[in-house]
């Protein structure tokens, strides 16, 4: 437990004593090496404190990048507005997220008719210059749109020479405006058929057929089936990103994971009480930006959750539902966030 003594002051270092103690009073055999665990895990988090995560967009213009972006990470991270992209250029916005520092790099024009025919090769140096490292890929577009633009397929094609086809296999296709959609799960289907079939052109259709779609529509906080789209998304974007800025984004985010086991679709939003007590209370389990994932969300994060940090795989069913919160709260900051909402996805 050195680790751990060296960075809790002396309240949160009693608080971690007593409850591993109460630990292995109760459960002799989780207990054995559950400090150790919890050592392993506090050092793993703190060195991925360091590391950032980083998305890059990819989309035309107007169609979402930003919006969407901004209500995953519940920021202002990339300004969103009207306004025509004239050049193909590159944009990094950085930011810092409880205490977590993320890239979120805008491609302006990549996906764009602009008459800059045959400067393809100046864009893929371009972006491999300023690109050292990309953790999830997002490709957006509007599910309101009947078929894969020109453009939409030369920026496929740029992204696929910059970066090597297997970008690819750290990608989502987001389509934004789900409510805009005439029949939703039919062009959902077919949107993503197609999406996947220009990527395949230069990733095969194995990659590309992996490549998880999610619709979201930044007006509302449901799609047209009724659910909530804030939680699959982030499903959908943890387990897809590569495992290197995994934990970071997990950092960044970890205030606004909801540890109730609640049904994530109850009705919430149409209930004008607990709307006013969004306002007043930004850690509210009825805040709307918090995420509150159902039992299948929460399976796909454990075990990405896992795959990250092996170790973790021998802690027992029961530690998360007894320990997570209170050692989460005595570790405080980023660290504690982390330490809490990752035993409360292995339980
Ligand atoms: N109805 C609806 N409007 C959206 C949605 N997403 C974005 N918008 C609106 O579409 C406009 C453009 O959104 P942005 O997020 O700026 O789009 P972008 O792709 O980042 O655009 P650029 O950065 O300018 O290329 C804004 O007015 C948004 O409010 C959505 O899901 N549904
Ligand atoms: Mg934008």
């Amino acid at each position: 437990m050195n680790n751990i003594n060296c960075m809790l002051n002396e309240t949160a270092k009693k608080l971690v004593d007593e409850i591993t103690k109460n630990l292995a009073a109760s459960k002799e055999s989780i207990s054995s090496s559950f400090g150790e665990l919890l050592s392993l895990l506090i050092d793993k988090l703190q060195l991925s404190q360091d590391k950032k995560f980083v998305f890059v967009l990819l989309g035309k213009t107007g169609v979402g990048k930003s919006s969407t972006v901004n209500s995953l990470l519940n920021q202002e991270i990339a300004p969103v507005g009207k306004y025509d992209a004239t050049t193909m250029e590159v944009q990094e916005y950085e930011h810092e997220i409880n205490g977590v520092k993320c890239s979120i790099i805008d491609t302006p024009g990549l996906c764009d008719d602009i008459p800059e025919k045959g400067n393809n090769q100046k864009y893929i140096e371009l972006i491999q210059n300023q690109v050292k490292q990309i953790d999830l890929l997002w490709f957006v577009t509007r599910l309101d749109d009947a078929r894969v633009g020109e453009d939409e397929k030369k920026g496929i094609q740029i992204i696929s020479e910059a970066f090597t086809p297997q970008v690819w296999e750290h990608s989502v296709i987001i389509f934004t405006r789900a409510n805009k959609a005439d029949d939703y799960l039919e062009e959902l289907r077919e949107r993503t058929k197609r999406i996947r079939d220009e990527i395949a052109k230069h990733t095969g259709h194995e990659v590309a057929n992996r490549i998880p779609a999610v619709a979201v529509d930044n007006k509302s906080q449901t799609t047209p089936d009724g659910k909530r789209w804030l939680e699959e998304l982030y499903t959908q974007v943890f387990i897809t990103m590569s495992q290197k800025g995994a934990i970071p984004f997990l950092m960044a985010t970890a205030p606004r994971i909801n540890k109730t086991n609640r049904d994530p679709n109850w009705n919430f939003y149409n209930q004008s009480e607990f709307k006013n007590q969004d306002k007043e209370d930004e850690n509210s389990e009825f805040n709307a930006n918090n995420f509150i994932f159902d039992s299948i969300q929460k399976e796909l994060i454990k075990k990405k959750i896992i795959e990250v940090i092996p170790a973790l795989a021998a802690a027992g069913v029961t530690i998360g539902a007894v320990v997570g919160g209170p050692i989460g709260a005595a570790i405080g900051g980023a660290v504690g966030a982390a330490v809490g909402s990752i035993f409360y996805f292995l339980n």
